[in-house]
């Protein structure tokens, strides 16, 4: 038998979808095991399409993180929202995820909000309601009568990303959509995102967990360089965090300087982690105005 022939499997492709804020991160890094993107309390934290790779014994499912579906006329969450709608397209199978803890009072118009977005969906599609480490069972119900209204799910489940209740049945659901196939990436790589990618994902994870305000969404980080040594003992980076208004600042330095310094180390750190070696990193912060409505500035960041 030929040794270089390609296993055949159950593989495909799994869009994460759904409302800002719903656990569409978590659920990604719970699945995987390990953390690929990153994850705040605050609402449109994930602005870029991330491929995470399950891998189990006989599957492979690339499943899609994307930015929250949500309506603003602000050009970089226009940008964020079309990034989450084209991942819906030419998938084996969505997952709609929303919070099932939070008190549901359904707005006007919502409903036909998420209709619409549910409109691009053109293949089998579970709803996920999360955080149920929160919420009694009973809540459940006037949401799973909401949401099946809007569209024919072809099962919901009740899970928590956070504790990993009700993924395994989630996991044995989406394998049994998947088609045969062949693996998309090697077993031991967890992602399509670069290092480049993910190391300014995480130091803008910490510029939005340590700052407050407006801070979070006026910030972008852009990588300048990144080199490693050649056996890679040591990697050094060079990062700018882009601001948009110059009073923001004194605000991302903080007295003397102790904010950037908190959010450097912080970030260090699970860089470290991620590339598993000793990092350098140097923080610079640039005021870009209106960087956000900037479509050249967007692109180098990735949209
Ligand atoms: N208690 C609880 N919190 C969760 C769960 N899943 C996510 N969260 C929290 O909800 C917030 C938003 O999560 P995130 O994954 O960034 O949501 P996303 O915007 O949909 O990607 C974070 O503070 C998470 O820690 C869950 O199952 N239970
Ligand atoms: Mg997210």
């Amino acid at each position: 038998m030929d040794q270089t022939e390609p296993e055949i499997i159950k593989s495909g492709v799994v869009a994460l979808a759904g409302p800002p804020n719903a656990g569409k991160s978590t659920l990604l890094n719970t699945l995987l095991g390990q953390k690929i993107s990153i994850v705040t309390p605050k609402p449109q934290t994930t602005r870029n399409r991330i491929a995470g790779v399950l891998n189990g014994n006989g599957y492979q499912i690339v499943l899609l993180d994307t930015p929250g579906l949500h309506r603003s006329t602000v050009p970089l969450n226009k940008e964020m929202v079309q990034v989450a709608l084209d991942s819906l397209q030419g998938v084996e199978a969505v997952v709609f995820m929303v919070d099932a803890s939070r008190p549901f009072t359904p707005a006007k118009g919502r409903g036909e909000e998420y209709k619409a977005y549910l409109e691009e969906v053109k293949s089998p599609a579970f709803l996920l309601l999360n955080k149920i480490d929160l919420t009694g069972k009973n809540e459940l119900l006037p949401l799973i009568d909401f949401y099946s209204k809007l569209y024919p799910f072809k099962g919901v489940m009740p899970v928590s990303a956070l504790t990993g209740d009700g993924l395994d049945h989630l996991v044995k659901e989406l394998v049994a959509l998947m088609p045969p196939g062949f693996k998309y990436f090697p077993d031991d790589v967890p992602t399509d995102a670069t290092e480049r990618f993910l190391s300014a994902e995480i130091i803008r994870e910490k510029v939005f967990l340590l700052t407050g305000q407006e801070i979070p969404y006026s910030s972008a980080v852009l990588i300048e360089s990144f080199k490693e040594d050649s056996q890679r003992k040591l990697v050094e980076i060079h990062a700018t965090i882009f601001l948009e208004r110059k009073s923001q600042k004194g605000i991302i330095l903080g007295r003397r300087g102790d904010k950037i310094k908190q959010i450097g180390t912080a970030a260090r750190k699970d860089i470290e982690e991620l590339l598993d070696c000793r990092v350098v990193l140097h923080l610079w912060v640039k005021i870009r105005k209106h960087w956000s409505r900037d479509q050249r500035f967007l692109r180098e960041l990735g949209f």
